[in-house]
């Protein structure tokens, strides 16, 4: 234990105005403390370890005060929010809170609290979705500075968690299979606390788990497949520590969602000079904390903007088993075989799919993508942009850039790219291509300006389905469009 938090408890112990916190602490020793109704909390390995050399005790279920906020169909909004406490059965029986239905748990994470503003779309969206109990688990006066107290709260945070399931089973008959805990960053870790001390727990979703203190530790220390029936993970801001990557790359759950690579999310500045850079600066300048928060943060916090846009998304976040970020991007990994394929967010536990998968988004909400694989070639030589518009049986899509300015492919090589739309347009019908040759006077010459094309062909992932379209030996010309049908209407 740290001096300062010895001295913390020794003054508590020893001022009689606060002896209701010595009727909690029951006992201290210099790598252990107990609370009342929760267990014991030690610093030994493997909560010290090479990946956590600075170990603290867990603060008291007084200084943290967590709450369990209740929101049903019944009682929407913060103005209505009902608190419920497991050292209380009245709080439960005189709330709108019902055990035949499913209960949806929501755990923030390092500096936020249960009132922000994600949260409160995140109820909104599930309370549109269902008939759900959803109970926010606000821990905020623990969530705050140095990080590696807010991380050793997270195990207490956990407990109680665990202690109101039970209560919540035992007392009111719900069912353990229908509890599920949404948990975002250290939050996520505070799920995994719960549901090891539960006997199947129905699922956990961790959203960007925390990676500092956590990543490569014990199965005890983390979240981890065992804390739960089904356990999925949403990996968004995983790049280095040291360009404040917030999230593990590690592979905590049943199945781990890598949109975008898990990386950094697009939209966002990636790399710390980056994070560091004048978004930041601005918002700091005008006392803009959330600004500068949400520059910083920007990929950790995507993962819960994801979630919440799953749930009641018309495109599913359908995504892909593939072995790299690199081979999805490529257009390698879109064809599912034997249920290997699933949706990120809500729709998750719908799919008997399990291990790594990938998918692409957008940069802004709608961020929910389509994706596409183009195959095209040519009977000559090709260098210049490739521009489509997808015509579908609802809609259109695009134009979309498929290729850089100067990309040469030769003569008889087919073109594959994976290419994505927000837009649904239903059953592909046909296809706009728009050929532009390079502008690039040195090599260009060396080019046709028309491309004389031997096929073109679309592989739609969401429906796993192929379109050929009628494009035998037609002309692309250079700064043409072209509309070509799909092959069972070719004349
Ligand atoms: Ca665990």
């Amino acid at each position: 234990m740290s001096s300062s938090i010895l001295a913390f408890y020794t003054a508590v112990l020893s001022v009689p105005s606060l002896g209701f916190l010595i009727d909690t602490v029951q006992q201290i020793t210099h790598r252990q403390i107990c609370y009342t109704g929760l267990g014991c909390f030690s610093t030994d390995p493997p909560f010290t370890s090479l990946y956590r050399p600075l170990s603290v005790l867990p603060d008291s279920p007084e200084t943290i005060r967590t709450t369990f906020l209740l929101y049903t169909r019944s009682n929407p909004t913060t103005a209505n929010e009902q608190v419920l406490s497991a050292g209380n059965l009245s709080s439960i029986e005189t709330s709108y809170f019902n055990s035949h239905k499913p209960t949806k748990f929501i755990v923030h994470g390092f500096t936020h609290n249960g009132h922000r503003q994600w949260i409160r779309n995140m109820v909104a969206q599930l309370l549109i979705k269902d008939d759900y109990n959803i109970i926010v688990v606000d821990w905020g006066h623990g969530a705050g500075l140095p990080y590696t107290q807010a991380t050793a709260n997270t195990r207490v945070v956990g407990a109680q968690i665990a202690q109101l399931i039970t209560v919540l089973q035992q007392s009111f008959n719900a069912s353990m299979g229908d509890m599920h805990i949404i948990g975002h960053s250290l939050g996520a870790h505070i799920s995994g606390y719960a549901g090891e001390r539960l006997q199947h727990l129905g699922r956990i979703t961790g959203m960007d788990p925390a990676d500092p203190y956590f990543q490569g530790t014990d199965e005890k220390v983390r979240l981890d497949p065992g804390d739960a029936d089904f356990v999925d993970i949403i990996h968004t801001d995983s790049s280095s520590f040291l360009a404040l990557g917030m999230g593990t790359s590690q592979a905590m759950g049943h199945v781990d969602f890598f949109p975008n690579g898990g990386k950094n999310q697009p939209g966002c500045d990636a790399g710390l000079l980056a994070k560091l850079g004048h978004t930041v600066w601005n918002a700091v300048s005008k006392l803009d904390y959330y600004a500068a928060e949400g520059a910083v943060a920007c990929s950790h916090e995507r993962s819960y903007e994801l979630f919440t846009e799953s749930i009641n998304s018309a495109c599913p976040f359908r995504a892909y088993p593939c072995t790299s970020s690199d081979e999805f991007h490529n257009g390698k990994c879109l064809r599912c075989h034997q249920d290997d394929c699933s949706e990120m967010g809500l729709n998750a536990n719908k799919y008997r799919a399990r291990g790594s998968l990938y998918l692409e988004t957008e940069a802004a909400s709608n961020y929910c993508d389509f994706h596409y694989q183009l195959n095209v070639s040519g009977s000559n030589n090709f260098d210049g942009k490739l521009i489509i518009t997808l015509h579908g049986s609802k809609t259109n899509a695009g134009p979309i850039q498929l290729m850089k300015d100067i990309e040469v492919h030769n003569q008889g090589t087919i073109i594959s790219k994976m290419f994505k739309t927000n837009i649904d347009v239903g059953e592909v019908i046909g296809i706009t291509l728009d050929y532009e040759k390079t502008s690039n006077l040195v090599v260009g010459w060396a080019f046709p300006d028309a491309w004389t094309l031997n096929g073109i062909a679309v592989w739609s992932a969401a429906d796993q389905k192929l379109y050929r379209f009628c494009a035998y030996n037609k002309i692309a010309a250079n700064h043409v469009k072209t509309t070509f049908g799909v092959s069972d209407h070719c004349t």
